[in-house]
């Protein structure tokens, strides 16, 4: 009977409803809106109706800008859909605004703060959905109840009176608009800071307002488009943007992804364009380097202890894990005997334990900090002008940042012997650089004489027809033009080195011999690659690897040291790479676990620098023509190192591309046009480039790549997944450290560039790096080349030639 009566009254209800008309801004309580009706803000920027997220068939009632309807800036029921057409947005008498199902249950409903008279809700020119009053006071607003997108005039942060938090939440996906893992809100403890979380955990920090910008968010730079507002008191704290030119639209948005990105309307395209994008590299990853460390990213490594502080676990840092972060060398002991380092352009440390003040001067709070035995460092609140206010830290420090230009001034605390120590040692480096001045301009002299007096006594023996064998071993090169020099070492040196080529020395079997691990009188660790007699193509080999590489110094390619040729005996001497070769690490269950995405991305964008350096920053264009996993090798600190240049060609002056009728190379990483025509260019490099980098990626190799239900090989399966819009199904799920996702899509969005069929398609290594290093926008990949293990799907058709199933170089086939 009761239930009867709920629906007399609804009936009653919504019999007195007139539905709004399509251009209406307002509804009051006699008014509703039905899915199919919309609300239209008065200046036609804005739309409030039903919609459902791509192919989703829920139903939502949002707002949406009338030139893109599909730019979703608010949703009401993010985490209640409705499941039919049937639902019903109305305003009570209350002035509570409540969104009605089919049977008139409700599916969600704002609030009120006080009864109101003759309550309306209006679609502001703002996208803000207000309700208000009869005196035009507002009772609610959606601008307090953000989703994803911050708007122009949205106050995000918090209300202390009242504890109400405003902040962004990404969709959980581009078809569901529940909250989503990624937040950025303002931090209010301490100094507010603004932070980017994933789920309870910090992802990023822009850090502290210094009255300029946030300490740590470059992009925030004047523009002609927006101006930010940040505003602290004691009974809020909020930021915002205001539009310098109406006509303009700009929004911020944190996406499914965690990517948060401003973004401005261009008429011309009828398009949004990225004006600004959140965590461009590693040093934006919270706490990367670990407490009391610097990231600076033009440095390698990125990671540095604070001066005077020592790596907590130096085995760790020396493998490129930071975490652990550092601790001082000397304690700080609390008394007079205090001083500070200054460090420059920097993003202040986490604030969230500090304290801070907006009217002493620095000077008063440098006092107060050596008054405090817990205090650890201090920083101008706002740094206009000269500089005023004070800021506390104490404790740890944690995510500093140096920048190139920005940041602002941290005074770290320091014993007063250690600031003796690095003064010492700033004056000793000074004084070394001077030492280093003279000393080379001397050389320079002393050289020059030298050269001199060679030049004069060879011209006398030239013309007495007579040569004598340098201490340096001479090669012509392949056009017989120039000689070539290298350190020649002595047999014995190398035998004793290598413990007379012993089996515990040996490290691998290479392209044309054995390598063997050596340690120098001198105590360099070496590895030595030494000729098979058998080897008739590696002697050849063996030449073209001394004459291209000993011109070559780069820190991505590996170092020859110098050669051996006695006895028959021909050896390569390189530095040694502690960490052996890169496949060793990727493709290996175990040891791939030690690399993680900072890493695996260091040796990609290490990789790209080398082989851009071979191909135009060299004195001479080099293909490599074997760039594999095998042959990228791994220093103490994991920086990659292109080695085995073997194969390697040059080419001079403006020469792009030549031919080869003996094509060599590895299956699985050789481009459609070289394995098929012999033709090779540095289009050729690029595609094993791209081939690496999804093999970095996968934790996959491309050869021999096994996915249930077809027969593609690891480019076809990456091309599949990037079609079907899954492309992170292709990460390896063995690498379980923090990294953006849109870090690693990147980066396997670049590898698709590289493998695309067509030379002519693939971006050269200049424009791969700089890809690899910027959020700018990429171009669409084009299907790849050799995408299936069985050349006949590929549209290239292959001539004769076997392939082995081992990744070693292998001469394939005469080509076509
Ligand atoms: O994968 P790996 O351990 O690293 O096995 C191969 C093997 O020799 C045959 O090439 C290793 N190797 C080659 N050059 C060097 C080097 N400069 N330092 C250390 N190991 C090397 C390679």
């Amino acid at each position: 009977m009761e239930a009867i009566n709920h629906l007399l009254v609804c009936y009653f209800f919504f019999s007195l409803l007139r539905t709004s008309t399509s251009q209406d801004s307002t509804i009051t309580p006699n008014q509703s809106i039905s899915d199919g009706g919309t609300l239209v803000s008065a200046d036609g920027s804005f739309q409030l109706g039903f919609f459902s997220p791509g192919n989703s068939k829920s139903r939502y009632v949002g707002i949406w800008y009338m030139l893109s309807s599909e730019t979703i800036v608010w949703v009401a029921n993010r985490n209640a859909p409705l499941h039919d057409h049937s639902g019903i947005l109305t305003v009570t008498g209350d002035g509570v605004l409540v969104l009605l199902n089919s049977t008139n249950g409700i599916v969600w409903s704002s609030n009120a703060s006080r009864p109101p008279e003759n309550p309306v809700a209006q679609l502001l020119d703002t996208g803000n959905l207000v309700v208000k009053d009869g005196n035009g006071d507002f009772l609610w607003q959606s601008f307090d109840y953000p989703c994803d997108t911050h708007l122009p005039g949205m106050e995000l942060g918090w209300n202390f009176v009242t504890g109400q938090g405003r902040f962004l939440t990404s969709w959980k996906s581009t078809e569901d608009p529940a909250q989503g893992e990624f937040s950025i809100r303002i931090d209010p403890r301490g100094l507010p800071q603004m932070v980017f979380m994933e789920g309870a955990r910090i992802k990023a920090r822009a850090g502290s307002w210094n009255g300029l910008r946030f300490t740590g968010y470059l992009e925030l730079r004047t523009n002609p488009v927006f101006e930010f507002q940040f505003v602290l008191n004691e009974k809020e704290v909020y930021y915002g943007f205001k539009l310098l030119n109406n006509s303009v639209f700009s929004r911020y948005v944190v996406k499914p992804s965690g990517v948060s990105q401003r973004l401005n309307w261009v008429d011309r395209t009828h398009s949004w364009e990225i004006f600004s994008t959140s965590q461009a590299d590693q040093c934006e990853n919270y706490g990367f380097c670990g407490a009391n460390a610097t990231c600076n990213i033009n440095n390698s490594p990125v990671c540095a202890c604070l001066e005077g502080f020592l790596p907590n676990s130096p085995k760790d840092w020396d493998l490129a894990d930071w975490a652990a972060g550092c601790s001082r060398r000397t304690l700080l002991e609390c008394n007079d005997t205090n001083g500070f380092q200054k460090y420059t352009r920097v993003k202040l440390p986490d604030t969230s334990s500090s304290w801070f003040n907006k009217t002493l001067t620095l000077k008063e709070c440098k006092g107060l900090c050596l008054k405090n035995c817990s205090c650890t460092a201090y920083a101008d609140f706002d740094v206009r002008g000269e500089g005023s206010g004070c800021v506390l830290w104490f404790g740890s420090l944690v995510d500093i940042r140096e920048y190139a230009t920005g940041g602002q001034d941290l005074y770290i605390r320091m014993p007063i012997s250690e600031l003796d120590h690095l003064e010492k040692k700033r004056r000793f480096s000074k004084k070394k650089l001077v030492a280093i001045i003279v000393g080379s301009a001397l050389l320079v002299v002393g050289m020059a004489i030298i050269g001199l007096v060679l030049y004069i006594w060879k011209k006398k023996l030239r013309n007495q027809g007579t040569t004598k064998r340098s201490h340096k071993k001479d090669y012509d090169n392949e056009d017989g033009k120039e000689d070539m020099e290298l350190p020649i070492f002595d047999l014995t040196a190398i035998d004793n080195a290598t413990n007379s080529f012993s089996n515990n020395n040996k490290l691998g079997e290479g392209g044309f011999g054995p390598v063997y691990k050596g340690i120098l009188l001198d105590g360099r660790d070496i590895a030595v690659k030494r000729l098979s007699k058998s080897s008739g193509q590696g002697l050849n080999e063996f030449k073209n690897e001394i004459i291209l590489i000993a011109k070559l110094q780069h820190r991505n390619l590996v170092k020859l040291l110098g050669c051996c040729i006695q006895e028959n005996e021909n050896m390569l001497i390189y530095e040694y790479m502690p960490n052996k070769s890169l496949d060793s690490f990727i493709f290996d269950h175990a040891k791939s676990k030690l690399l993680n995405w900072h890493r695996r991305i260091h040796i990609i964008r290490g990789v790209a620098k080398g082989l851009l350096y071979l191909h135009e920053d060299s004195r001479l264009r080099i293909i490599h023509r074997d760039l594999k996993a095998s042959n990228i090798l791994l220093d103490n600190d994991m920086n990659p190192k292109i080695s085995d240049f073997g194969l390697a060609r040059s080419f001079g002056g403006d020469q792009d591309e030549s031919k080869t009728n003996l094509i060599v190379g590895t299956y699985g990483y050789m481009s459609p046009e070289y394995a098929v025509h012999g033709h090779y260019s540095v289009k050729s490099d690029v595609f094993s480039f791209g081939v690496l980098i999804l093999e970095i990626v996968s934790g996959k190799k491309n050869r021999g790549f096994y996915h249930k239900g077809n027969h593609l090989n690891l480019l076809g399966h990456a091309w599949k997944l990037w079609m079907e819009d899954k492309p992170m199904e292709l990460i390896d799920s063995l690498v379980g450290d923090m990294c953006t996702l849109s870090t690693v899509l990147r980066h396997i969005h670049v590898g698709l560039l590289c493998v695309q069929q067509r030379p002519e398609d693939r971006p050269n290594m200049s424009f791969v790096v700089q890809m690899l290093s910027s959020e700018s926008k990429l171009p669409k990949p084009n299907q790849p080349g050799f995408f299936t293990d069985s050349p006949k799907a590929d549209s290239s058709s292959t001539k004769g030639g076997t392939y082995s199933g081992n990744e070693i170089t292998v001469t394939l086939f005469e080509a076509r």
